[in-house]
C-alpha cells in the first residue's frame, strides 16, 4: 500500500478525514485503517470530535491502544484552532506519519472550512487526502427514496445530501448486511446524484474492500476545486432538529454482574421509548469500562429504530462496577432524550436490583448554528 517515498512521508504527515452521517461506520473504519497502518510500521494519531463531552468514540479507540486526541464541545469547522492544537499535541507525543480525523456526523462543508484552511495555513506540514464520506446503505436508501422506513425530516436530509455532495470519495459501508443487487442499486443512485465522487463498496466490520479505499487515500491528494454552496440557515435548522445527549454514569454492585447484559437491557428500554415517541434514532452508542480494567470495554450501538442493538465489543468476565458512557443522537427534543435515559436506568435497576447508578456528568442540547472559524470556498483564489 505504501507507494510513497520514505522521504516524502518523513517530511509531511498525511491528513485523512473520514466523514459521513451519524452511525455510518466512521469510527469502525478508522479503527481498521489505524490498525492496518500500525501493522505496516507507521505511526498514527487519531482525532475524534463531537458536540458534547465524554465521547464514546474516544473511549473505543483508546481502548484499542491508538493515540487519540478528542475535540469535544463543537465541530472541527467551528473549532479549527483546536484541531490544529490536537494535531500538535499528537505530534509532541508520537510524531504520527498519518493523522486520521473523524468529524461530527451531522457536519458538512468540511472542504471549505477544514481542508482548504489546513492546506492554506499548514500546507507545509500536511498532505491532505481526498475527503471520504461513509454511508450506511439502509439509511442512504431511505434518504434517496429507494426504500421505505423511518426517515429524518427534510432539513436533516439536506445535511445528509450536502455531506455526499462534497465527498471526493463515497464509501458504501456495511455491504455485509445487503444483497448485492441492493448495493448495485444504491451505487447507481449515488453515482447519478454525485458523478464526481469515486465510489467504494466495503464492509468495515468484516474488513472487506478496505484495501483499495485505503490505498486510494494514501496515493491521492485532495483535488483543489471550488467548494459547494451551503445554505447555513437550513444547515443550522437541520442540526438543531437533532437532539444530543451525552452522559456518564458510575455503576456499582456488591456482587458481580454481567455488564454486557446490563447494556442490552438499557439499550432496549431506550429504544422502546424512542419508538413510542416516534423519535428517529441517528445513533445511540454506549461503552462500559470496568473499574481497574486494563483496556477491555463493552460497546453497544443502535443506528435505526427498526434495528437490533448490537454489542460490537463484549466483556469476557462479570464485574462489580465501572463507568458507563452514553452518547445519543435522535431527531427529538433533548429533554425527552434525558427522560428516556432516566427511564432506562430505572429499568436497569428493576432488572438488577443490587445495582447502584450515579450520574456523574449529563448534558442534553440541540447543536447551535455552525459558525466556522474559516471558510475558503476557492482554494486557488
Ligand atoms: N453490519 C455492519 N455493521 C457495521 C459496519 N461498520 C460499522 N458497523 C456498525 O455500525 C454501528 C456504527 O458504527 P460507528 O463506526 O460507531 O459509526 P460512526 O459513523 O463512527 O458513528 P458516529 O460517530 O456516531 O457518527 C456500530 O454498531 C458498528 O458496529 C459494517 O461494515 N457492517
Ligand atoms: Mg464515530
Amino acid at each position: 500500500m505504501m507507494s510513497e517515498t520514505e522521504e516524502t512521508v518523513e517530511q509531511k504527515a498525511r491528513y485523512i478525514m473520514i466523514g459521513g452521517f451519524l452511525g455510518a461506520g466512521k469510527t469502525t473504519s478508522i479503527a481498521k485503517m489505524a490498525q492496518m497502518l500500525t501493522d505496516q510500521g507507521l505511526k498514527v494519531g487519531l482525532i475524534t470530535n463531537d458536540q458534547g463531552n465524554e465521547l464514546v468514540d474516544t473511549a473505543m479507540l483508546r481502548s484499542r491502544g491508538f493515540a487519540t486526541e478528542e475535540i469535544p464541545g463543537g465541530c472541527f469547522c467551528c473549532r479549527f484552532n483546536s484541531l490544529v492544537d490536537a494535531a500538535a499535541k499528537l505530534n509532541e507525543e508520537t510524531r504520527p506519519d498519518v493523522f486520521i480525523a473523524e468529524p461530527v456526523g451531522s457536519c458538512t462543508d468540511l472542504v471549505a472550512t477544514v481542508t482548504y484552511p489546513l492546506r492554506r495555513m499548514y500546507g507545509e506540514d500536511f498532505r491532505i487526502a481526498p475527503l471520504s464520506v461513509v454511508v450506511d446503505p439502509v439509511r442512504a436508501a431511505r434518504v434517496f427514496g429507494l426504500n421505505e422506513g423511518g426517515r429524518f425530516s427534510e432539513k436533516v436530509r439536506y445535511i445528509y445530501k450536502k455531506q455526499l455532495e462534497e465527498a471526493d470519495v463515497i464509501v458504501i459501508n456495511k455491504c455485509d448486511i445487503l444483497e448485492e443487487c441492493d448495493i448495485a442499486m444504491l451505487g447507481n443512485c449515488l453515482n447519478e446524484h454525485f458523478p464526481n465522487a469515486r465510489i467504494f463498496e466495503v464492509s468495515a466490520r468484516e474488513g472487506k474492500g478496505l484495501n483499495s479505499w485505503f490505498e486510494h487515500l494514501w496515493d491521492t491528494d485532495q483535488e483543489a476545486r471550488v467548494a459547494m454552496d451551503v445554505d447555513y440557515e437550513v444547515y443550522a435548522e437541520g442540526e438543531a432538529l437533532l437532539g444530543w445527549l451525552n452522559c456518564t454514569v458510575q455503576l456499582s454492585a456488591e456482587t458481580e454482574f454481567d455488564a454486557n447484559k446490563a447494556l442490552r437491557v438499557l439499550c432496549k428500554r431506550i429504544q422502546e421509548r424512542l419508538a413510542e415517541q416516534e423519535a428517529e434514532i441517528a445513533h445511540l452508542k454506549m461503552t462500559f469500562s470496568p473499574d481497574g480494567g486494563i483496556g477491555d470495554i463493552a460497546v453497544v450501538n443502535l443506528v435505526r429504530n427498526d434495528y437490533v442493538a448490537e454489542l460490537s465489543q463484549e466483556l469476557d468476565d462479570t464485574v462489580k462496577g465501572g463507568q458507563l458512557i452514553i452518547n445519543m443522537r435522535a431527531e427529538a427534543a433533548p429533554e425527552m432524550l434525558s427522560e428516556t435515559v432516566e427511564q432506562g436506568l430505572k429499568a436497569l435497576k428493576d432488572r438488577f436490583p443490587e445495582l447502584a447508578s450515579k450520574v456523574e456528568h449529563s448534558e442534553h442540547f440541540r447543536p447551535g448554528k455552525p459558525e466556522p472559524t474559516h471558510r475558503i470556498a476557492d482554494p486557488v483564489a
